[in-house]
């Protein structure tokens, strides 16, 4: 077999990502692979040339990741799309070394994608990006504002929470290619095997947890939070804490090894950026930390914990 001419590495654990690689599929028969931030810069060094194109979708550029997309400068043709907000200086250098760099903090990446390609993806393409903005709450970017006008709103809606509801249910390799193979057929998610029964699924075990985290979380100031039971996901647990909590925000951890991984979210509508006050509350622990307004995730040593979630609880008082 030759090697494929265009690959795609993509964020393989939600709707945005695997949108963003199905349209690379349909667009340019790209090799697809799906990876997360554990094994991205693995991921980047089985890049070897030869090879066209690669693109880079949904994940966030990190320094030590940017010195494996320059090497692949050196002989392809490199896109980056994405949305997450990126240590100043980075996205410029990959700009100067040849990349073609589709950055924006207000979009979901798969939008983004489907606004630069959208003459050689076409209307239908469109809904499948459509889709992608409802799964990712991107739905108020000023792309996919504009986008989600075109289509029926609610159907469109709907199609998107059934990838958000279903994937994480099945966090497995298979059920991930099947999905990316059907939106790169263009077909609607309620049509995929397996996604609407996943999806059920995944709303009677959140309302099973919301009943439940009530119990178990505890409150501080601004948040509330509570260690991951086993085979939970950290983000989504963390975004239902707020709900059963009443709070501001929702925190939630599991400890692996001697690090914290936590995640945390917040309502919509508050004043702060969560993913910039938890860079800043992780770096000054030795952990390291960030992401989006509403959503941010955290690494740090585990024996810092305590003192995070002090800081960070303060942090956000003193916006208030
Ligand atoms: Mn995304």
């Amino acid at each position: 077999m030759s090697p494929p001419a265009v690959v795609c590495v993509s964020h393989g654990e939600d709707a945005d990502g695997i949108t963003c690689a199905a349209l690379l599929v349909r667009m340019k028969a790209a090799h697809p692979i799906l990876t997360n931030y554990d094994d991205l810069k693995d991921s980047l060094r089985s890049i070897q040339p030869p090879l066209d194109e690669l693109y880079v979708c949904d994940l966030n550029v990190r320094e030590d990741l940017a010195e494996e997309i320059l090497r692949i400068t050196g002989f392809a043709r490199v896109t980056v799309i994405d949305h997450h907000p990126t240590t100043p200086g980075i996205l410029e250098r990959l700009k100067e070394a040849g990349a073609e760099v589709v950055h924006d903090t207000r979009d979901c990446a798969s939008v983004l994608l489907y606004d630069r390609f959208r003459e050689e993806l076409g209307r239908e393409a469109g809904r499948m990006a459509a889709f992608a903005a409802w799964a990712d709450q991107f739905e108020d970017g000023p792309i996919a504002e504009a986008l989600l006008l075109e289509y029926d709103r609610q159907s469109v809606q709907h199609e998107g929470l059934l990838l958000a509801h279903a994937l994480p249910q099945r966090p497995t390799k298979e059920f991930r290619a099947s999905v990316l193979e059907a939106i790169s057929r263009l077909e609607p998610p309620h049509r995929t095997p397996g996604v609407p029964e996943a999806a059920i699924e995944h709303l009677e075990e959140t309302a099973t947890l919301i009943e439940t985290l009530t119990g178990k979380a505890k409150r501080l100031q601004v948040l509330a939070y509570m260690k991951a039971d086993e085979g939970t996901s950290i983000g989504s647990v963390a975004g239902l804490i707020t709900d059963a909590m009443g709070t501001q925000v929702g925190l939630c951890y599991k400890l692996k090894g001697d690090l914290a991984n936590i995640s945390l979210r917040s309502r919509r509508g508050l004043p702060y950026h969560l993913g910039e006050i938890t860079r800043r509350v992780a770096k000054g622990l030795g952990g390291f930390g960030g992401g989006h307004k509403r959503a941010s995730g955290a690494s740090i040593p585990g024996e810092s914990l305590e003192k995070f979630l002090g800081e960070l609880d303060k942090a956000l008082a003193t916006y208030n």
